[in-house]
């Protein structure tokens, strides 16, 4: 919102000048025909910047995952996938509501990952009363598990080990370019082992609206289908392309500066006894912490204080919070937040 130092999420960004400017003086066509010049620019360079033969513009990063989902599977298959992923939390069960595809819901270790021993205890035998296993689901950044990051050693390994088993591998890469510049390793490494990814434009990096999904041709082009019957196909959206251009040409090596500014954070916010930081916190742009326990305040009357003070932050549980930083919360920004935190825990 307007005017508030705004941490709920990274989903709050605007778009840049240099994005407004690129979306006024884009060329467009009718996507559904495959001519929107823009459109199949922003594509093309997505599926280069991942290592993928296609890429898909998709209005969202919840379309984005159930696209891949409904392109990778057949009705009465399942997907192996976290208990606190987006995909399994926070995408309405589209899966099963939209796919008739079920799911196996793994523990994730604390980092975000599924053991490769939980994945495959969660493989199901070849048998009429199972579902058939078809696809492994990892998420990287991991939003539930504290914006941590997956390994390009743990990605190779879980799709070495899928692939050995005919599954397929999709990642949810909402964040995948704070994971890859947090390890200062090329996102290709990454990306070049699974089968599918999602990435967002519209968070960390900045765009207004959209989120590509990236694969072989052949997979892309069923995606395309499915894009199609959900009602995704968006005709003049180079005028949003436009701007998605900009984020993977111009923001995502700044992402660093995010990560900076949410251990700036960190550090300032752990004088508090009140507030328990989640231990690693931040491993990028995603703070966590609860409420130490007998601190009498609960998180809903600790973010009304802080809304007075003029910082938005964002409830995940009773006595629990979410910080995320953006291109759009300053040095400053910093300073105002924890000096608000000081006066809302008091
Ligand atoms: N996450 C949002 C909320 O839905 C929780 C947020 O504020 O973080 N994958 C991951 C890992 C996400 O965090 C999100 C959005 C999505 C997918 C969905 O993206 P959109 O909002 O574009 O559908």
């Amino acid at each position: 919102m307007n005017n508030y130092i705004d941490l709920r999420s990274d989903t709050v960004t605007l778009p840049t000048p240099a994005m407004r400017e690129a979306m006024a003086k884009a060329p467009l066509g009718d996507d559904v025909y495959g001519e929107d010049p823009s459109i199949n620019a922003l594509e093309e360079l997505a599926a280069t910047k991942v290592g993928k033969e296609a890429g898909l513009f998709i209005p969202s990063g919840t379309m984005g995952n159930l696209i891949a989902m409904l392109t990778h599977c057949q009705r009465g298959d399942e997907i192996i996938l976290g208990k606190h992923a987006h995909t399994f939390l926070y995408e309405g069960g589209g899966i099963s509501t939209l796919g008739s595809v079920h799911s196996a819901q793994v523990w994730e270790q604390a980092d975000g990952s599924l053991a490769l021993d939980d994945i495959e205890a969660a493989l199901r035998p070849d048998d009429v009363h199972a579902p058939r296993t078809r696809l492994i689901a990892l998420e990287n950044t991991h939003n539930r598990c504290g914006g941590t990051f997956q390994t390009p050693a743990y990605v190779a390994a879980v799709s070495e080990f899928a692939h050995e088993r005919g599954l397929k591998v999709h990642v949810d890469g909402a964040r995948i370019f704070n994971a890859a510049v947090a390890q200062g390793v090329d996102v290709k490494a990454l990306t070049g082992p699974v089968d599918s990814v999602t990435f967002c434009l519209s968070k960390g990096l900045c765009a207004p609206v959209g989120s590509v999904l990236c694969g072989s041709r052949e997979f892309i082009a069923e995606a395309r289908r499915w894009r199609k019957h959900l009602g995704g196909g968006m005709r003049q959206a180079g005028i949003l392309a436009a701007a998605g251009i900009v984020s993977i040409n111009e923001m995502v090596e700044r992402l660093a500066e995010d990560h900076a500014r949410a251990r700036l954070l960190a550090k300032a916010l752990a004088i508090h006894p009140q507030l328990v930081l989640d231990p690693g916190s931040p491993a990028t742009n995603m703070l966590f912490m609860n409420l130490a326990d007998g601190f009498e305040k609960d998180a809903a009357q600790v973010t009304d204080a802080l809304r007075e003070r003029g910082v938005l932050a964002g409830v995940t549980g009773k006595r629990r919070f979410r910080l995320v930083l953006h291109y759009w919360i300053s040095d400053a920004d910093v300073e105002t937040t924890a000096a608000a935190f000081g006066e809302a825990l008091a």
